[in-house]
């Protein structure tokens, strides 16, 4: 593996990264200062080439892709984040509730991966939400469900009286057997404040995400980037997942989440180069060196953007969504979902080996 870095030294022409290649070749952990020196660099490509030598020790050509499908039961939110154009409230005319008809509709046997996510509904028991899983999961023995955000459940514990251990464990029981990672949005109280102040606090995302973790449950984290933090908020942000990662292991996939400006209250805010989506995502692989996969969120990327990404650590790319909606009514220009055709040749094009999997990582089906 090591010839990936035979001629490193002379083709890179930020010096910078000479040290860090050395450390990452000496299975050194990165710190804060080599992290600036990521976010600082033009030389792209050499990252790219470190971001991948990383990636190759860890699952060699292998990209990742799962059958899914995202199922969004209401758009109805009791919170407003200034982020996001997909939570409605009740009144508004673009609100909706799906039925168990209108929910169960939706699956399919194909299907390995369910990812459920959606509004802190006013009026929603947490009764509720267990019996859409508890039916999910009756009607697709056969795939896994990905369901609730930190986000859900701090909301789900306010509504029940139950504490957080009892909320887990109660959707473990009905069938809930990850936790995406939305809602980590930017850890960085003043950032988060600006973008999502009703929102749970970055540390009660992470004392969650702890509290699954102990409980068996796995999970995905995110960072929602490319609006009001720095490059300081970001490494913070990597710096907190990257120690929980080691006291809990139950972090499964990282996903970097670029936002959307599209019918938000931030839609002033400037689109930043392409270079930075390739370093955050080259980074996440670098300094999140205890995290099994990073994930290329081609919804928020775009297809060719992720098919780019892959090349910067990436070694998982989302699944085919069928019907993505939050990021929708934000703008994204992506399709709102793929076949399993579409990636099995969009990994292939990039130079990679698809492999399809299931939602906690078990390998289903190589495509040579
Ligand atoms: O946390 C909302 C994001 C997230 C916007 O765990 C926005 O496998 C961009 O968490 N622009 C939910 N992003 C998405 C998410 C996710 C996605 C894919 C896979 C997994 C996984 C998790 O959606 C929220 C927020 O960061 N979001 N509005 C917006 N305007």
């Amino acid at each position: 593996m090591e010839e990936i870095l035979d001629n490193f030294d002379q083709l890179c022409f930020d010096h910078n990264l000479i040290t860090i290649k050395n450390k990452i070749l000496n299975n050194e952990r990165l710190g804060f200062k080599e992290a600036e020196i990521i976010m600082e660099t033009r030389d792209l490509n050499s990252l790219g080439v470190l971001a991948k030598y990383k990636k190759f020790l860890k699952d060699g050509r292998k990209i990742y892709f799962v059958v899914n499908r995202h199922i969004n039961p209401t758009n109805i939110c009791a919170i407003s984040c200034k982020f996001c154009a997909f939570g409605k409230t009740k009144k508004s005319s673009d609100a909706y509730e799906m039925s168990m008809d209108q929910i169960l509709s939706l699956l399919n046997e194909e299907l390995k991966e369910i990812h459920i996510v959606g509004g802190l509904h006013p009026d929603w028991k947490f009764d509720k939400y267990l019996e859409i899983i508890r039916e999910v999961s009756r009607a697709m023995p056969g795939a896994h469900i990905k369901a609730f955000t930190a986000v859900e459940i701090d909301w789900f514990a306010q509504i029940s009286g139950y504490s957080i251990e009892k909320v887990i464990s109660e959707l473990m029981e009905a069938g809930v057997d990850a936790l995406p990672g939305g809602g980590a949005e930017i850890f960085a109280p003043e950032v988060r404040k600006k973008i999502c102040s009703p929102k749970t606090t970055g540390d009660s995302w992470l004392s969650i995400h702890k509290a699954a973790h102990k409980l068996g449950l796995p999970s995905n984290a995110t960072i929602l980037y490319g609006h009001l933090e720095s490059n300081h908020d970001v490494i913070d942000h990597l710096e907190k997942l990257r120690n929980l990662q080691d006291e809990t292991n139950g972090f499964l996939a990282f996903i970097p989440v670029l936002f959307q400006p599209y019918n938000t209250q931030l839609k002033y805010v400037k689109p930043f180069p392409f270079s930075y989506d390739l370093k955050i995502h080259a980074l996440s692989r670098l300094y999140l060196d205890n995290f099994p996969h990073i994930k290329a969120y081609w919804i928020t990327l775009g297809e060719k953007a992720a098919q780019v990404a892959f090349h910067y650590g990436v070694s998982d790319a989302d699944g085919t969504i069928i019907s993505e909606k939050i990021i929708h009514d934000a703008g994204a220009k992506s399709e709102v979902g793929h076949t399993r055709e579409f990636f099995v040749k969009m990994i292939k094009d990039s130079g990679y080996l698809p492999v399809e999997r299931d939602a906690l990582y078990n390998e289903l089906k190589t495509y040579d």
